[in-house]
């Protein structure tokens, strides 16, 4: 899988010429690459995306540069994150079967995997910012967070397997560094690449990072992320990673994948529910978005619901590992302690996965990584209204994170804030 050549980036002129040779390309879409129609249609920070057509069908060609591409080449990131996400890609596929798109192929010395086309797929992103009501996102979300986080974990897993998958991840350094630094840590002081709403939002940003009680529970969290390896992680799961149709929904991008917490993947991801419910004031004529943010409610409950149930299935009937063994629970006739024992694993990781949405939402208004839901809002006093009720919700789950007990208690508090009038 490893070509020997050096590292060169793909282009859009010389891409058919460079895998016009490329079996597992030409045997989907055809063989005449000087037919082959290539885009580039790569949005998100870090990497090329080709869309690639031929004859025969299309796929899709990603790259990784050494370099963030949000940034520049004066900030180097290493090739191998293309590694990780092809390794993430497989396992996921295996605990989550069609929950992501297939791998035609993988080349390490290039950086690149050639994947399945999805079409007529859309950023699930995109979709909420246009007000599409899809109706089985939370299902297939909640059901793949489920699957993926159990199944990658000492519950499920043998664990001499588990020590040396975490010993492979475990060198994934500079993508967990990104999030440590932009998710955990920027936010919350004067950081270079910060940015912001700009005057609106300086008296709440200077609020904040005078917060004592909030800045000391966001590194309560980065230690959590940093020294809790309980799972391999997606470790970038927002809405921006994932592509939906109105039946299909597949995860996408697990480049930030590695060992971490299981709440963080479900934080990160209901925080961008939450946010997407924020946001969506400023999409809006005419409170034509009522109905989508009653949606966006009942989303986050029912993502967190199926994963709460699939999760507790498989606790039920797939606990295979070295956690919570069952010789000292159902094997003794006592199914009562394993419930109670589930009981409290799935209280800790609700009590965490508040703490992670809060800081995520921070820092996609105040550190370096924007999100669209509220960027494309152009009257930048409606953005800053959207984004200031948005960094209220969030400093409130993150830091009362052990006094919230239900979601609908949490969406409540969404729907308050929601009707606030001022900054
Ligand atoms: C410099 S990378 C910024 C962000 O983009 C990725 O999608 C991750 O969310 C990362 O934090
Ligand atoms: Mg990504």
């Amino acid at each position: 899988m490893t070509g020997t050549k050096p590292f060169e980036a793909l282009s859009v002129e010389t891409l058919p010429k460079r895998l016009g040779e490329n079996a597992a390309l030409s045997e989907r879409i055809g063989k005449d690459a000087s037919r082959w129609t290539v885009r580039e249609v790569g949005d998100g920070n870090l990497n090329l995306v080709f869309i690639v057509e031929g004859d025969k069908g299309a796929a899709v060609v990603k790259q990784a540069l050494p370099y963030v591409r949000l940034v520049g080449d004066s900030w180097p990131l290493p090739l191998k994150r293309s590694f990780f996400e092809y390794h993430a890609l497989t396992r996921q596929e295996r605990r989550a079967p069609g929950s992501v798109p297939a791998i035609y192929h993988f080349d390490e010395g290039q950086a690149l995997i050639v994947m399945e086309y999805l079409s007529p797929h859309v950023i699930l992103r995109r979709a909420l910012i246009d007000g599409r009501e899809l109706p089985n996102i939370a299902r297939d979300i909640g059901l793949f967070m489920a699957r993926t986080l159990f199944r990658g974990s000492d519950l499920s897993m043998v664990t001499k397997e588990r020590k040396a998958d975490l010993a492979l991840f475990a060198d994934n350094v500079e993508l967990c560094d990104i999030t440590e630094n932009l998710v955990f840590s920027d936010p919350y002081f004067d950081a270079e690449m910060n940015r912001h709403t700009s005057p609106q939002l300086d008296g709440v940003v200077a609020e904040l990072r005078a917060d004592r009680d909030l800045k000391v529970e966001a590194q309560r969290l980065k230690h959590l992320f940093a020294a809790n390896a309980e799972t391999l992680l997606h470790g970038d799961l927002h809405s921006g990673s994932i592509m939906v149709t109105d039946t299909e929904t597949r995860m996408i991008d697990p480049e930030f994948a590695f060992y971490g917490p299981i709440a963080f993947d479900v934080g990160m991801l209901l925080a961008n529910f939450w946010m997407a419910f924020f946001s969506q004031r400023g999409h809006e004529e005419k409170g034509s978005r009522d109905s989508m943010r009653a949606y966006l409610l009942k989303v986050t409950a029912e993502t967190w619901a199926i994963f709460r149930a699939e999760f507790s299935q498989l606790w039920r009937t797939e606990r295979t590992g070295m956690l919570y063994h069952r010789s000292l629970f159902e094997d003794q006739g006592d199914r009562l302690a394993a419930e109670q024992a589930l009981d409290h694993v799935l209280s800790g990781i609700w009590t965490d996965l508040l703490g992670f949405a809060g800081i995520e939402v921070h820092r996609r208004i105040l550190g370096l990584a924007h999100n669209a839901d509220f960027e494309t809002i152009a009257d930048e006093n409606l953005r800053a209204t959207c984004e200031a009720r948005a960094l209220r919700f969030g400093r409130h789950i993150a830091v009362n994170r052990r006094q919230i007990h239900s979601i609908d208690e949490v969406n409540n508090l969404a729907a308050l804030i929601e009707q606030e009038s001022t900054i």
